[in-house]
């Protein structure tokens, strides 16, 4: 018999799951789960985006985690470039509801002259695609990630040369 694929990503250690009650309650950390629970306790950057190819880089606060990849990695100035990324909520932090890339540099107070446009890949994990950086220079990657009203913007430095 060919094992098969578990179909369904394992929750993350600590991430609430619906029982039959309807009621959140947090997953166990069991056995092989207690590796994954040590990363969660010294700092989920460590587990989340595990699936993506190349250098990891992560942006983080106190809800969450983004872990992502650049293609082509390292950026080109004046060439469109794809960002992979998962989000990964933090223990008592659900899933946002919408996410959206943007990019800035803040010592030149502009954007890009590119909007990006996400498509999500499932189990937290997207794609941005159609960003471009016009000059070298320090760049604000930014992630936000939006519940209800609520809008949390995490970012990432990168030097451009
Ligand atoms: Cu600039």
């Amino acid at each position: 018999m060919i094992p098969t694929p578990h179909p369904n990503p394992l929750p993350a250690c600590g991430e609430r799951v619906r029982d039959s009650a309807g009621e959140g309650r947090p997953v166990r950390c069991l056995n092989m789960a207690l590796v994954a629970c040590l990363a969660c306790a010294t700092g989920a950057a460590y587990a989340c985006g595990e699936q993506l190819h190349g250098d990891r880089q992560t942006a983080e606060n106190g809800h969450y985690v983004v872990a992502y990849t650049t293609t082509p990695q390292p950026i080109v100035v004046g060439r469109h470039f794809v960002v992979d990324f998962v989000v990964c909520p933090r223990a008592g932090t659900t899933a946002p509801q919408s996410v959206r890339v943007d990019a800035n540099m803040p010592a030149h107070r502009h954007g890009m002259n590119y909007r990006a446009a996400v498509s999500g890949a499932g189990a937290g994990a997207y794609r941005a695609e159609g960003l471009l950086f016009h000059m070298p220079g320090r760049w604000d990657l930014t992630f936000d990630l939006v519940s209800g009203s609520t809008t949390e913007r995490l970012a990432s430095a990168l030097q451009v040369e």
